[in-house]
């Protein structure tokens, strides 16, 4: 992509209604418009990272082996009085009549709808287990809508359903969810903590809530130091074994770790003291296992082996994708813009062209430009006639990981620069060694 021709409304100011950096940083750096309260258009900058979180989780729902499916935003009210739950969620519903008078909702998840589909088409247990999953944009009239994407009206979530003939399948489905979210929120250079949580009106007695540590959290969490010492990395879970994630979940849930709704003073007091911490964190993500709740109350059963029917467990999982794009900025920011991890980077390196018109430096960055993209990586290439200065502040703003910058001085000694986004380091490398190291860099992650 060339900056001439993108459309990136980069703002000069600090945008006065951003409380919180990382809304003030997407708003700055053009990645999203607010159309009302809590209600955003996502630019060209912000939709190609959105793409690129939705991509990471469909991998990695993928690998757990779960399918990807679509439901309706808009969904009718008499599915959701079957569960009780077009009374008991209140205000929260945004609640919409259709021409003919008939009531309809736009969906804030869906429990009910998914329930209707498994009904309709599931009746013996040698379907099971079932796991479906969406990425779909939902809808919360929050009372207080604010920080930008992260607490929204209108946001997109992955929502995933699992279906199971036991209630120790379905534990498996909840431990499986678990892994595979360790691992998708590490894939956008996140740690996310799961801690024991309330389970509002999704209901059910198991839930753990994933957060993201920052000081503009939301959530008041305590929890044991040793659980930041955990990594899921690059271990090779097979998602099928009931043992290989029962010992992850165990591993990654058996120290203290709660939001405020379920800390339990005593239990945080038998921790060593220098290991006691309180802070505050972003939930991206939730998982539940609530088992016949939704499938007694709407007549979701299967035949077992015997012939007996019986409801199906069940269990629900969601991922804050909008909102996971400003944890990520929240977590990785400096006072110049955004820090992109290079899992998520919504382009894998900037060229910055010192002295556009200049014949040896256009045709050094056209040359950079076409050997990245030969290797299917996409540089951002800031070809507008403007000094340096704005430039590199531009570059340092969207927060590329890397930033390749070209000049005549350096064309002479045949060098251009590559500039860490994080560390600020520069080096000086003839451009072919420069394309050979991102193409390093980016191996396994692009
Ligand atoms: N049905 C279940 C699981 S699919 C469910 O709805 N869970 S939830 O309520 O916990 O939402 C899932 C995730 O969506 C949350 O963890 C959070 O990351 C995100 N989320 C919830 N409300 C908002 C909001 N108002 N703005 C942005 N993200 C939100």
């Amino acid at each position: 992509m060339r900056l001439s021709r993108y459309f990136l409304p980069v703002l000069k100011e600090n945008p006065s209604e951003a409380q919180i950096v990382s809304h003030r940083l997407m708003l700055r750096a053009g990645m999203i418009k607010q159309s009302a309260a809590g209600i955003y258009s996502w630019l060209p900058l912000g939709f190609k990272i959105l793409r690129k979180l939705e991509n990471i989780v469909h991998e990695e729902q993928a690998r757990a082996g779960h399918m990807a499916m679509l439901m309706p935003t808009i969904q009718s009210a008499d599915l959701w009085r079957e569960s009780g739950r077009y009374d008991a969620y209140g205000e929260e519903m945004l609640r919409i009549k259709d021409r003919g008078g008939r009531e309809m909702l736009f969906t804030p998840t869906a429990e009910e709808l998914i329930t209707d589909i498994f009904r309709a088409h599931v009746s013996s247990y040698k379907d099971l287990p079932l796991t479906m999953y969406q990425i779909q944009w939902k809808f919360r009239d929050e009372v207080r809508p604010r920080f930008g994407v992260m607490r929204g009206r209108e946001f997109l979530m992955k929502d995933g359903y699992n279906f199971d003939l036991t209630k120790e399948d379905a534990l498996h489905a909840y431990n499986r969810h678990l892994v595979s979210y360790l691992r998708t929120y590490e894939r956008m250079g996140l740690q996310a903590i799961p801690m024991r949580a309330d389970s509002g009106p999704i209901g059910g007695d198991d839930t753990h809530e994933f957060l993201v540590l920052a000081e503009t959290g939301e959530s008041e969490v305590f929890y044991d130091s040793a659980v930041t010492d955990l990594s899921f990395g690059d271990r090779d879970i097979d998602y099928g074994s009931v043992e290989d994630c029962a010992a992850v979940m165990e591993e990654f849930t058996s120290r203290y770790a709660r939001t405020d709704e379920t800390h339990d003073p005593a239990l945080f007091n038998a921790i060593p003291e220098e290991r006691r911490r309180t802070a505050r964190g972003i939930e991206v993500g939730q998982i539940f296992y609530f088992g016949t709740k939704y499938s007694e109350a709407m007549g979701a059963t299967v035949q077992r082996p015997d012939g007996k029917p019986v409801p199906v467990h069940m269990g629900s999982h969601g991922i804050g994708v909008s909102r996971l794009m400003g944890a990520i900025i929240e977590a990785s920011h400096d006072d110049k813009g955004i820090i992109w991890p290079e899992g998520v980077t919504p382009y894998h390196a900037g060229i910055v062209n010192l002295k556009q018109g200049d014949a040896e430096a256009d045709a050094a960055c056209e040359a950079l430009y076409a050997s990245l993209t030969a290797l299917g990586l996409e540089p951002l290439y800031d070809d507008r006639n403007e000094r340096a200065g704005g430039k590199f502040a531009t570059m340092d703003l969207i927060g590329l990981p890397w930033r390749i910058t070209v000049g005549p001085r350096g064309l002479k000694n045949g060098v251009v620069e590559l500039t860490s986004r994080r560390t600020g380091e520069s080096e000086e490398l003839p451009p072919e060694a420069v394309v050979a190291r991102l193409a390093q860099i980016y191996a396994g992650i692009a």
